[in-house]
């Protein structure tokens, strides 16, 4: 799994995208690349994905979020968009940017901020397994720790 931002200030968004990656036991790589920083790296990492066959890659941006639209461009590995919460617009910027991509080249997108994040991990995962029992199992277990939590609550007793 590729997980990348565009800059250091996502990186606290990111986490959860790696909280779950970590929890679930799926290997990943992270990095910085900025579509307007550093183009130069974005075909270079979009080849690199295809060479090591990443399954996907999760890609955060804030502002005028084009890193996953423009990744997407240079390899044929899967996007999983994540739009950071900007402080100017709240994130509706990043989330416009990365969602409304032409027809052609396809960014999956999640939503603004870590929940979105958390989700576009899972998603992933949720792809892996359909051809990976042991993500599979793992990504069940997930599940059913979350539903037991809330079942656990004691908010919810007498019901
Ligand atoms: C985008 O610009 C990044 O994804 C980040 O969300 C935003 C602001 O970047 P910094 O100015 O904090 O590096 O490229």
């Amino acid at each position: 799994m590729g997980v990348v931002m565009g800059s250091r200030s996502d990186f606290e968004t990111m986490q959860g995208a790696l909280d779950v990656l970590r929890d679930l036991d799926i290997p990943y790589e992270v990095r910085v690349l900025s579509a307007h920083r550093t183009p130069g790296l974005l075909p270079t990492y979009g080849a690199r994905a295809e060479r090591l066959n990443l399954a996907c890659i999760i890609a955060g941006a804030g502002g005028a979020a084009h890193l996953p639209g423009m990744l997407a461009a240079f390899t044929r590995v899967p996007v999983l968009g994540v739009p950071v919460q900007s402080r100017a617009l709240s994130g509706q910027d990043s989330l416009l940017s990365i969602v409304q991509m032409p027809a052609g080249i396809p960014v999956a997108t999640f939503a603004i901020g870590v929940a979105g994040a958390k989700n576009a991990a899972l998603f992933a995962a949720a792809i892996l397994a359909t051809t990976d029992t042991a993500v599979r199992e793992r990504l069940d277990a997930h599940r059913a720790r979350q539903t037991q939590a809330v079942l656990d609550d004691p908010f919810f007793e007498g019901h």
